[in-house]
């Protein structure tokens, strides 16, 4: 049954069967994607150590996503609903320029 199929019980002679309340629509919250973009300045340990801070990745999945953002220019970080999204975004701008690192990471609505 769908969230808004409205449930019977009973039936077959169409008299007994009591209408169940429709179900109010649930909805999935719409997801996005934390981005974090390469640069030339920002050390290699940095990032790392903002991956394992901010998103919880092990040391070993921190440098995995840190290589890739290297070599393919952007990678994802994580994703989540927009608030989550939002403050880890901006967790990591305000320690990349605590250290005066010129790390950029940015938002995006996931498909
Ligand atoms: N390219 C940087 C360097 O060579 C490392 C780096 C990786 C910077 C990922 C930012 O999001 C980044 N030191």
């Amino acid at each position: 049954m769908s969230d808004q199929t409205p449930g019977r019980v009973g039936g077959g002679d169409g008299d007994t069967g009591v209408a169940l309340k429709t179900r109010s629509k649930t909805k999935k919250p719409s997801m996005y994607k934390v981005l974090m973009l390469n640069d030339d300045y920002t050390p290699m340990e940095f990032v790392v150590h903002i991956l394992e801070r901010i998103f919880n990745k092990s040391q070993e999945e921190a440098t995995r996503i840190m290589l890739h953002v290297h070599q393919k220019g952007v990678g994802v970080c994580g994703v989540f609903t927009y608030e989550i999204a939002e403050t880890k975004a901006s967790q990591v701008m305000d320690l990349a320029r605590q250290n005066q690192h010129p790390l950029q990471c940015t938002i995006e609505k996931d498909a």
